[in-house]
């Protein structure tokens, strides 16, 4: 692990970097990219981002993401690679390999206490959003903070805490938040478009979805489950899913949600989130991780066994 001001200084020395967001990209971390190009840039080290999968519609808004590219071109004259937000190798996706294999230097900016320190240099620094470890870079890199680089930020910290109101929040989020403000970061705009905005057919997809919740542990556990039929059905996309799984957090008695997404025969990608419970620890059973009150991981197998094998690891967790 580096100290953030290793990082700034050996970043600084780069001659042109490319960035890696994760898959199933989420606002911190294509908020984090884009933001950390700007911030880059403004300290003389020109910087691509690349995301394995297309910049989702909702996040489309800010500057900046209409220049992130999906193809790696391995003869831009990079010097270095930085993954961003990414807690371990899978996480980039198709540039897995690309990233391990590298000949250039590689880093690690990102917030997942389970980060398994896939790079050269690791910087790991458990705050709420690694939106809050980009902007304390920018700091140390004295670079410029405007508007664009502004709203990236705030898109990562607003989406990654729920706007604001996950347990994740510190004092320092909020002061971090209010930084950005004064730079020009528009948190009605950015609430609207990641969290309020919504196709026909996500709406459509929201209510097939709850109408099938099911309950486990005495309703300490609640589940929901995406199938690829009702995605078909709806036409909303695997990314317009979020969100859902916080909705059952706000039913009376549940302690651990869960969501279960099929993207492939027999494979499920899972979600978890708790009020209290180490869901960290449930994922990391079935190989995956996160943060102790929101985590993830991937399970292969039947449907019902699936579901069978999570909630009665979950359900260790649940109070008596
Ligand atoms: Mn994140």
């Amino acid at each position: 692990m580096i100290s953030l001001k290793t990082l700034a200084e050996k970043l600084r020395s780069e001659k042109k970097v490319a960035l890696f967001c994760h898959i199933y990209p989420d606002g911190d971390t294509i908020g984090s990219a884009v933001a950390l190009g700007f911030v880059l840039s403004d300290a003389g080290v020109p910087a691509d981002v690349y995301c394995p999968a297309e910049v989702p519609e909702k996040y489309k808004f800010l500057k900046g993401s209409e220049s992130v590219k999906t193809e790696f071109n391995r003869d831009a004259g990079y010097t270095a690679y930085v993954a961003v937000d990414c807690a371990d190798v899978s996480r980039l996706g198709k540039f897995g390999e690309e990233f391990t294999g590298a000949r250039v230097t590689t880093y690690v900016i990102d917030h997942h206490i389970s980060n398994t320190r896939f790079a050269d240099y690791n910087y790991v620094a458990d705050r709420a959003a690694n939106a809050e470890n980009v902007f304390m870079l920018a700091k140390e890199l004295k670079a410029d903070i405007t508007p664009e680089t502004a709203n990236a930020l705030a898109t990562g910290v607003v989406s990654d805490t729920g706007n604001f109101k996950h347990k994740n929040v510190t004092p320092d989020t909020l002061r971090i938040a209010a930084e950005l403000v004064a730079c020009g970061a528009d948190l009605n705009n950015i609430y609207f478009n990641c969290f309020s905005s919504q196709s026909p057919a996500r709406a459509k997809l929201f209510g097939l979805t709850m109408e099938k919740i099911r309950y486990f542990k005495d309703g300490k556990i609640a589940l929901i489950t995406i199938t690829r039929d009702a995605l078909g059905k709806t036409g909303a996309k695997n990314e317009e899913t979020e969100g859902f799984i916080e909705f059952i957090m706000g039913i009376k008695g549940v302690e651990i949600g869960i969501s279960v997404m099929e993207t492939d025969d027999d494979v499920y990608k899972i979600s978890l989130r708790s009020v209290s419970a180490d869901v960290n620890a449930v994922a990391r059973t079935f190989g995956g991780g996160g943060h102790v009150l929101a985590s993830g991981c991937r399970i292969c197998g039947e449907y019902e066994e699936a579901v069978d094998r999570i909630t009665v690891e979950a359900g260790k967790y649940v109070s008596d």
